[in-house]
This record gives C-alpha cells, structure tokens and sequence, in this order.
C-alpha cells in the first residue's frame, strides 16, 4: 500500500551514500639529471615514503619510466605537484612529476 511504499522510500533516501571521488594517481617520471639522492629525499618528504620504500620506488622510475607515488582526491594530487615541482626548481633539478586519473 501507499503508506509502506512512501516508507521504503524514505529508508533508501536515508541509505544513499555520496558517490565516491574520482582518485588520480601521482607520478614521478626519469630524467637523465636529477640526482638519485634527491629523489628519494623528495619520496620520503612529500610522499611519506620510509627509505626502503623511497629507493624502491627511485628505482623503478629510474629503470622502467615512471612510478606511482600515491593515489589522492583532485585537490591533494594537485598540491604534491605542485610541491614537488617547486622544490626540484628550487633545486635546478628538472624532475618531473605528474598526475593522471586512476
Ligand atoms: N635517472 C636519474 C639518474 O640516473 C635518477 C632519477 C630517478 C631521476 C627517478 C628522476 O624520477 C626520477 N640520476
């Protein structure tokens, strides 16, 4: 009936959750310049990598092209860009880092 109907309505209404976020994946990518020791200092500072996982990952950049870094909302992935970027200039080192949709 029409009062059970309006109910089961309200019961799915109240079970709605929020979509989740689109996540992007954080790269770094090779060069021929940026000191090994740099990137790993870079990992373990922006990325919260420990220095066992921070050389890991340095070396996968280094021997295969890039690397994921970490998986964040829009707004997180575009700050670690964007702070890593500055910090390689700061440096003169033209390490890139970069994002894409996972
Ligand atoms: N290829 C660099 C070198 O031989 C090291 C390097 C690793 C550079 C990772 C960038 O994202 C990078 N010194």
């Amino acid at each position: 009936n029409i009062i059970n109907i309006e109910r089961e309505k309200q019961l799915d209404a109240v079970k709605q959750k929020a979509a989740p976020p689109p996540m992007y994946k954080v790269l770094l990518n090779n060069d021929d310049y940026t000191p090994m020791d740099f990137v790993i200092e870079v990992l373990m500072q922006f990325f919260n990598m420990d220095a066992e996982k921070a050389n890991q990952t340095m070396l996968t950049v280094h021997y295969r092209g890039r690397a994921v870094c970490g998986i964040y909302t829009a707004e997180i992935a575009e700050t670690k860009v964007m702070q890593v970027t500055r910090y390689a200039r700061q440096h003169q080192h033209p390490l890139m880092c970069t994002m894409e949709q996972a």
